[in-house]
């Protein structure tokens, strides 16, 4: 068999974007498949060679400080919300260092990533419990906190439900206590400030150190793209190592040999699109994300929480069992636990006609 024909076979077993109904991933917007090809060779581990990626890369963050109201913007461009979210710890813990056994806060919804960071890191994660509305109490956060604790964290679009914290309360609580806060927006970082009167998530709170943003999920990217932010140069400054046979003297990344597709093709995405055409992508998926709410009420499924963003679930005792047998239809959904249910993300790729099909086949297995 031809090598092509081989590779065709395989990736033809792959389940399309058009029945997943459960990824912060999507189909990559036309322009950053262009960009993604052009930059395919390019290495930002190392800077001097590719010296037009990384200026690329400066304007690049320059976009996302912007939209996340912040004047000198720090960061790069990595492997997605996992890494974002331990550099983000990594240069919080550094900056404390005279801390030891040094502790963290987070809502207890935080994404799994931060089990990594605690076990990488050696930080110990405390977990606060949230409120009926799914989001994180300031008050349980404060008393977690002492004199060990070198960061506290909010999620702005939890993995589950879509929930924002309440990061002015969470700011003014660092702010108060001289500690950083770090905002997972992995998801919500590329919604929430093309929402109508959105909430103020970003770095116009003082206290919030670094911000998780990802293209690779609504900002239409190719994989991998995240995005870590901080609020200046200082923090980038606690994550460098030397590198001493490199173009560079210092290196304040993660990874090392890194691509520079995902700076391609999150910074063509943003500029061909600009302020107004994100606007247009986020509101279908809120618009969609409605359509599907009506019809599973019309099916007798109530969401836990009005969706916030283009994230939402269901409750459902049967949970598992629904997303087994969708599964065997070819549609992939998710369940959370807490509370059981059926969930689902709202991506571009899910488009009214996806959700009708979907619909229809949902309704014979839950026979109404
Ligand atoms: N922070 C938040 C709030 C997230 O939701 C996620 C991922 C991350 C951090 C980690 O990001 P990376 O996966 O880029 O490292 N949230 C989704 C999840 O774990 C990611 C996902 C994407 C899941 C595509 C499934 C899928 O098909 O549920």
């Amino acid at each position: 068999m031809d090598i092509t024909d081989e590779l065709r076979a395989y990736r033809e077993k792959d389940i399309p974007y058009s029945r997943v109904l459960s990824s912060m991933c999507t189909i990559p917007h036309p322009i950053a498949l262009e960009a993604h090809s052009m930059f395919i060779e390019t290495n930002l581990g190392d800077p001097g060679i590719f010296r037009g990626t990384l200026e690329l890369e400066k304007k690049l963050m320059e976009m996302l400080g912007k939209i996340l109201h912040c004047d000198n913007p720090a960061g790069y461009i990595c492997s997605g919300g996992t890494e974002a979210n331990i550099q983000g710890i990594r240069a919080a813990r550094n900056i404390q260092r005279s801390k030891n056994k040094p502790n963290i806060v987070i809502p207890e919804t935080a994404h799994f990533s931060f089990e990594k960071i605690g076990d990488i890191l050696g930080v110990e994660i405390r977990r606060a419990g949230i409120d009926e509305e799914y989001r994180v109490e300031v008050g349980m956060v404060e008393r977690l906190i002492d004199d060990s604790t070198v960061a506290i964290v909010g999620i702005a679009g939890t993995t589950e439900l879509g929930q924002i914290d309440p990061i002015v309360e969470l700011s003014k609580l660092a702010e108060e206590r001289g500690i950083e806060l770090h905002v997972d927006a992995a998801f919500g970082g590329l919604v929430i400030p093309f929402m109508d009167d959105p909430y103020p998530f970003d770095f116009q709170n003082k206290g919030v150190s670094s911000i998780t943003i990802d293209p690779h999920k609504m900002g239409m990217a190719t994989i991998p793209a995240g995005g870590i932010v901080f609020r200046s140069e200082k923090y980038l400054r606690a994550l460098e190592v030397e590198t001493p046979y490199l173009t560079s003297k210092a290196q304040f990344t993660l990874t090392g040999t890194r691509p520079g597709t995902g700076v391609a093709s999150a910074y063509a995405v943003l500029k061909h699109l600009g302020f107004d055409g994100m606007k247009e992508v986020v509101n279908k998926c809120l618009d969609n994300t409605r359509l599907l709410v009506e019809e599973m009420m019309s099916l007798g499924f109530e969401p836990v929480i009005e969706p916030i963003m283009n994230v939402v679930a269901f409750p459902a005792d049967d949970a598992e069992r629904l997303k087994e047998e969708l599964y065997r239809r070819n549609w992939v959904i998710s369940t959370i636990r807490n509370p059981r249910a059926i969930r689902f993300v709202i991506m571009p790729h899910v488009t009214e006609e996806v959700i009708k099909s979907f619909i229809s086949d949902f309704r014979k297995i839950v026979g109404r």
